[in-house]
């Protein structure tokens, strides 16, 4: 099943000077390919869009301030079950409860500072892609 997913590599991925390396990753999965591959400083407006379900949560402001650190490299993946595979490669939220060989367990230490964003449904995906690629059909 050829799926859509948004895929954001947040600042530490860039400060820390691993993008190459996250990027090799998704681009090694086979059939898999980029659609579109952009480095964006992000707005509030767009983060509160995205990140609409977290508001009043504790960590929303913390995420958002994080998230406007840097720039965050925003992407489109195509592929075979696309969706669940880079949520797959990137390994649960919390970094140290992560596996060895994903990308949070290989790399993350901090929640919040956990490398990756990917879409979690196929819902997501298309409401995410929206709001970061208004003009991809
Ligand atoms: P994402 O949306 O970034 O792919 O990550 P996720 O589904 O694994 O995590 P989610 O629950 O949607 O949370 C979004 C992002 O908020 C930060 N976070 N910080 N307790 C905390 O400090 C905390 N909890 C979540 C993480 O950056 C997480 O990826
Ligand atoms: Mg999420």
């Amino acid at each position: 099943m050829t799926q859509r997913t948004l895929v954001l590599l947040k600042p530490d991925t860039v400060r820390r000077g691993l993008v190459g390396e996250v990027i090799g990753r998704i681009e090694r999965k086979a059939d898999w390919k980029i659609a579109a591959l952009e480095l964006r400083q992000l707005d509030r407006a767009t983060l509160e869009q995205h990140y609409a379900e977290h508001v009043g949560r504790p960590f929303y402001e913390p995420l958002v301030e994080f998230m406007l650190s840097g720039p965050v490299v925003v992407m489109v993946v195509d592929g075979e079950r696309v969706i669940e595979g880079v949520r797959q490669l990137a390994g649960p939220t919390d970094p140290i409860a992560a596996a060895p060989g994903s990308i949070r367990g290989d790399f993350g230490t901090i929640v919040r500072e956990n490398l990756i964003h990917a879409s979690d449904s196929e819902e997501s995906a298309i409401r995410e892609l929206k709001i970061f690629f208004p003009g991809l059909s």
